[in-house]
């Protein structure tokens, strides 16, 4: 009898602290949607990376439940992967302590992200900021996982995935699968609308420079028209003009046209016509995605039944690898 060879585990993840971006939806939730037929996926919502920067707890509660919310109604389909919430699942934060164990003090204070989340937030430059890349090594180490789709603003963080699982498998014996990122060229990077040199985010403190995926037709309009461009009025992508790149990009991404058509539809037309065009596709783009967010954010029994599902799963998978480590370091077995 043939076996039927295992699928590559994908494992992902988002933060609730905020509501998602369009960066974070063609960054990641897209490929996660479009990866969940071939592959073994895992998917959660990270709510205690969340914690890093400072969060309402009721907000944070309710944008937990909500991003479960956006991920179906991105698509993702919960009886095809496993969906749950990160702090339900403990042994993130129990990997997590023997993995910065084994993470230099160098190694983290070289993490873009640090520097520029710690630059925007003076006032509370926690360990737990710091330590934010070991949190998200014990998330894809914990399940075996082959691949993570993230935007390439994430890199950096997979890079030192491996860079720990290496240190690890070399100090004990092969432990870890060695994670690679998976990134499309496409959702790659999602600049900001308003300052288009930074990645768009969806904590930013200013609502113009996001499309959240929630947003009103008439908002995401808005804030194309008001997107910030150049004088030169011209649609053509050119990375010395990161504002109109973005959009051209953005265009792309919602149309699904090569550059070149893009580029040839808009000759002689100025800005307005082009941006009222990329907030019109835009809006086209998420209306399924709206529809079906309202149909299911109020059933509050659905989605906790889905987390429960999940992390029940998730654990199963993450408490094997978290005894092997345990073991593996030394700790006294477990009473029985
Ligand atoms: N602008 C972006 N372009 C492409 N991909 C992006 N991602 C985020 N922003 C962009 C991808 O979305 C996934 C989830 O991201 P996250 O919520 O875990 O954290 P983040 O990267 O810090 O996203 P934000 O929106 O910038 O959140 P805040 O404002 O809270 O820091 C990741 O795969 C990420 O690559």
């Amino acid at each position: 009898m043939e076996t039927e060879a295992k699928k590559q585990t994908i494992f992902s993840a988002a933060q609730p602290s905020g509501n998602l971006t369009i960066g974070n939806y063609l960054g990641a939730i897209k490929n996660w949607v479009d990866l969940q037929d071939k592959f073994d996926c895992i998917y959660c919502v990270a709510d205690m990376h969340a914690i890093t920067v400072k969060q309402e707890p009721a907000l944070l509660r309710r944008r937990t439940l909500e991003t479960m919310a956006i991920y179906i109604a991105c698509g993702v389909d919960p009886e095809k992967v496993v969906l749950f919430v990160q702090s339900q699942v403990p042994a993130h934060a129990e990997l997590s302590w023997v993995l910065s164990c084994n993470t230099m003090f160098g190694e983290l204070s070289r993490m873009t992200q640090f520097k520029d989340k710690s630059a925007k937030n003076t006032g509370n430059v926690n360990a737990g900021l710091f330590t934010y890349p070991v949190l998200m090594a014990a998330d894809i180490l914990l399940y075996n996982t082959d691949l993570v789709p993230v935007g390439a603003d994430q890199k950096q963080h997979i890079e030192i995935a491996r860079t720990i699982a290496q240190r690890f498998n070399s100090a004990y014996s092969p432990t870890f699968t060695m994670p690679r990122e998976y990134v499309t060229k496409e959702g790659t990077k999602i600049m900001s609308l308003q300052e288009p040199e930074k990645k768009m985010s969806k904590s930013d403190p200013n609502p113009l420079a996001y499309i959240s995926l929630l947003d009103s037709r008439d908002d995401i309009i808005k804030k194309f028209k008001k997107a910030v461009t150049d004088c030169e009025a011209l649609v053509k992508y050119d990375e010395a003009r990161p504002g109109i790149t973005n959009l051209i990009n953005l265009y792309s991404c919602f149309t699904g046209k090569t550059v070149a058509e893009i580029e040839r539809e808009f000759d002689g037309r100025g800005y307005g016509d082009f941006k009222l065009a990329v907030g019109e596709a835009c809006a086209d783009m998420l209306d399924g995605v709206q529809n079906r967010y309202k149909e299911i954010v109020d059933d509050k029994a659905y989605l906790e039944d889905i987390m429960k599902k999940g992390s029940e799963a998730a654990s199963r998978i993450a408490y094997k690898t978290l005894a092997k480590v345990y073991r593996k370091v030394g700790f006294y077995p477990q009473p029985r």
